[in-house]
């Protein structure tokens, strides 16, 4: 069984340590973070990111998995794993097993899929993204890397994402539109129509703010 280093300590760390213990796939040696909270969920703290180096010479952790959210952004995720890549680590794709996965779904290494996702046929998910709990995404959508589809959203049958966009939680995206590259979805939006890269949208049916 291979080690796995969580690097995050807050709430987002504490869902994926929790579906990586249920999973069962592997060792988890610890978590890093700037703030020593001591021991989360039973994983004990290891130090701050630079810890990271030390860890991966010593092979007590080849693995690594970003334990921090995308909510204001990805930047400090990229940030993240642009380190992480530097020194060797590699991200294997975390699936709850109480998540719903359909046949000919790929997903990439570093994403998360958390509690009660449903993954449709046909789905491609990228790299780093998080599908999180009770999201759906159904059949033929590609999403890219970095996404964020938060708590509760549904993104219908044959929609694209861009890298880095966020759904923000409970919004509903109708099928066969094409969200582009780092939007932000306001909470319990309606998307209707397609989204330019880098734009904001609110509300149902949600219209641009930015
Ligand atoms: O550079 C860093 C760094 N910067 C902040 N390196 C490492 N290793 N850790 C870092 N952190 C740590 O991330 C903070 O010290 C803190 O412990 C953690 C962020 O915790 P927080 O609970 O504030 O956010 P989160 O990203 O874990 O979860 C957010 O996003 C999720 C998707 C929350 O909004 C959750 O409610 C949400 N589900």
């Amino acid at each position: 069984m291979k080690d796995i280093v969580i690097v995050g300590g807050g709430g987002h760390a504490k869902v994926v340590i929790s579906i990586l213990k249920k999973s069962g796939g592997f060792n988890i040696a610890g978590y890093v973070d700037p703030e020593g909270r001591g021991d989360l969920l039973g994983i004990p703290y290891l130090g701050d990111d630079s810890s990271l180096g030390g860890l991966i010479g010593s092979s007590r952790a080849t693995e690594a998995a970003i334990g921090l959210g995308q909510i204001g952004g990805s930047e400090k995720r990229r940030e993240l794993v642009s380190l992480l890549i530097d020194l060797g680590y590699s991200f294997p794709p975390i699936i709850s097993p109480d998540a719903v996965i359909n046949e000919q779904v790929d997903i990439g290494g570093g994403t998360v899929v958390m509690d009660g996702a449903v993954i449709n046929t046909c789905t491609s998910i990228g790299r780093f993204s998080i599908i999180n709990t009770r999201a759906s995404v159904d059949h033929d959508c590609q999403i890219g890397d970095f996404v964020h589809i938060a708590p509760g959203v549904t993104v219908n049958g044959g929609v694209r994402i861009g890298d880095d966009t966020l759904i923000g939680a409970g919004s509903t995206v109708l099928q066969y539109l094409k969200i582009g590259r780092a939007c932000m979805i306001g909470m319990n939006s309606m998307i209707a129509n397609d989204c330019e890269d880098f734009s904001k949208w609110l509300s149902r049916p949600a219209r641009k703010i930015k």
